[in-house]
C-alpha cells in the first residue's frame, strides 16, 4: 500500500531549518522560523521555568492521566491572562478551555470542533497568514477563504480592503485573526479597527476566531490582549487558540489551549462537552507537564513576576535589534528606507525581499529568511547583524 504513496513537499519555513544545518559555512544565520534567541544566540530555558520545573519534581506524586481538558489550575490561569481578572466572560462562566499540545494543536481542534458540530464550513484568513494555517484548517475539513490585509508597496495594512473582502463573508463563517503580533507581517489593528471588526462580526454573524501565539511580544501582556479583549466585549460566541510556546519558551513541550466563548454558561458546558469528545478522539488527554509549569508560574507571585520579567526581556531585546538592524541598513549603504522595520510588532519583519533576493541571501551569504521575506529579527544578535546587513546590501 505504500508504493503508491507521493513525495510530501517539505514545510516552508521547517524545511529551510534543514537546509540551514547542512551548510558548511561558519558565517551562516538563521533568520527563518520563529525561534527566540538571546544576545548570545541560543534559546535557553527560562529561569522562572527551571524553578517551577524544580517544585514540580519535588512534589510530584502520580503521573496518572489528566482528564481530557487537562490542568484545572492551567485552564482558569488561561482565561485570566486570555480576558483579564475581572473579566465579565469570566464571572459569567461564559468561557471553557481546554489545555491542548501547542497552538496548532489548539487550532485543530477548533476546527475539527466547528466542523463536526455547527453549520461553520469555511474559515477566512488573511493575505498572508502563517503558512500552517492552510494545512490546520483544510485538514480538518474548513474552505479557505482569505481576506485582504497587508499592502506590500505602502509595508502597511489596507483595513478598507480588510472591511470589503470579509463584507463577502455568509453568516457562520469562521474568521481568523491574529490576536497581536501578525505573522509573518507583524502589523497588528489599531484597537479602533479592532472594535470595528468586532461591530462587523456581530452585523454579518460571523465567528472570530483568534490565533494568539504571541501574548507578551507586543506591547506587553495586557497591552496585546486588548484587541481581543474589545472583539470578546461585543461578541457573543467566539474561539480563542493560544499559546506558550513563544512567551514561556516551551516549545517543545506542546503547550497551548481552546477556550470557547458562549452566549451563556448553560450553551458554553454544551458545547464544551463536543471539544472534549473532539479532543478524546485525538490525543485523549494532554501532555501534563507543560501546564503543570505554566500554571505553577502562574499561580506563585515571585514565579510570576520573575516570568513577566523575563518576558519583558525577549520583548525589549527584539525591539532593540529592530533599531539596529534599520541603522545598520543604513551604515552599509543601503539608501531605500527601511524605518518600517522598528514599527513591526512581535518577532517577523516582513522585509519586502523579493524571492530572488531570498535566495540570493541563502546562495550566496548564508543568510536564511523564509521566501516570502519574512525575516525572524528574534534571531539577530549584535554579532550576527552586520554579517546580515552587509548580506542585504549587496542584493539590493
Ligand atoms: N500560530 C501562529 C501565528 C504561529 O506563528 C505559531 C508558531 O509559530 C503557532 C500558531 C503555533 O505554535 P505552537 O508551536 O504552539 O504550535
Ligand atoms: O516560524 C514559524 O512561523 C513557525 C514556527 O511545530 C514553528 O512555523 C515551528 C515548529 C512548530 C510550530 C511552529
Amino acid at each position: 500500500i505504500f508504493s503508491n504513496v507521493t513525495q510530501a513537499p517539505a514545510d516552508p519555513i521547517l524545511g529551510l531549518t534543514d537546509a540551514f544545518k547542512a551548510d558548511t559555512r561558519p558565517t551562516k544565520v538563521n533568520l527563518g522560523v520563529g525561534i527566540y534567541k538571546d544576545e548570545a544566540g541560543q534559546t535557553p530555558v527560562l529561569s522562572s521555568v527551571k524553578k517551577a520545573e524544580a517544585k514540580l519534581i519535588e512534589i510530584e506524586k502520580s503521573k496518572s492521566y489528566l482528564g481530557i481538558d487537562g490542568v484545572q489550575a492551567y485552564n482558569q490561569a488561561v482565561q485570566a491572562l486570555l480576558f483579564g481578572d475581572a473579566s465579565p466572560i469570566i464571572a459569567d462562566k461564559r468561557a471553557r478551555t481546554a489545555q491542548a499540545p501547542g497552538g496548532t494543536g489548539s487550532l485543530r481542534m477548533a476546527a475539527e470542533f466547528l466542523v463536526n458540530n455547527t453549520s461553520a464550513d469555511t474559515i477566512w484568513v488573511s493575505n498572508p497568514t502563517w503558512a500552517n494555517h492552510q494545512s490546520i484548517f483544510s485538514a480538518a475539513g474548513l474552505n479557505i477563504e482569505t481576506y485582504d490585509y497587508y499592502v506590500a508597496e505602502q509595508h502597511d495594512i489596507d483595513f478598507d480592503a480588510m472591511l470589503a473582502s470579509l463584507a463577502n463573508a455568509k453568516a457562520g463563517d469562521i474568521v481568523l485573526l491574529h490576536g497581536c503580533c501578525h505573522n509573518p507581517t507583524g502589523i497588528d489593528l489599531t484597537i479602533d479597527q479592532w472594535r470595528q471588526i468586532g461591530e462587523l462580526c456581530v452585523k454579518q454573524q460571523l465567528v472570530p476566531l483568534f490565533d494568539f501565539a504571541y501574548q507578551g511580544f507586543g506591547a506587553g501582556i495586557e497591552e496585546d490582549a486588548q484587541g481581543l479583549r474589545t472583539v470578546a466585549a461585543q461578541v457573543s460566541e467566539l474561539i480563542v487558540a493560544n499559546s506558550f510556546s513563544k512567551n514561556f519558551g516551551l516549545y517543545n513541550e506542546r503547550i497551548g489551549a481552546v477556550t470557547l466563548v458562549a452566549v451563556n454558561s448553560e450553551e458554553a458546558e454544551r458545547a464544551f462537552s463536543q471539544v472534549k469528545k473532539t479532543i478524546r478522539s485525538s490525543y485523549s488527554n494532554p501532555p501534563a507537564h507543560g501546564g503543570l509549569i505554566v500554571s505553577t508560574i502562574l499561580a506563585d507571585a515571585e514565579l510570576r513576576a520573575e516570568w513577566e520579567q523575563e518576558l519583558a526581556q525577549m520583548r525589549s531585546r527584539i525591539a532593540q535589534m529592530r533599531e539596529l538592524f534599520v541603522a545598520t541598513l543604513a551604515a552599509e549603504g543601503v539608501t531605500q528606507d527601511f524605518s518600517f522595520i522598528a514599527k513591526q510588532n512581535g518577532m517577523f519583519s516582513f522585509s519586502g525581499l523579493s524571492k530572488e533576493q531570498v535566495a540570493r541571501l541563502k546562495d550566496e551569504f548564508g543568510v536564511y529568511i523564509v521566501g516570502s521575506g519574512r525575516i525572524s529579527v528574534a534571531g539577530l544578535t549584535k554579532a550576527n547583524l552586520p554579517v546580515v546587513c552587509k548580506a542585504i546590501a549587496q542584493v539590493l
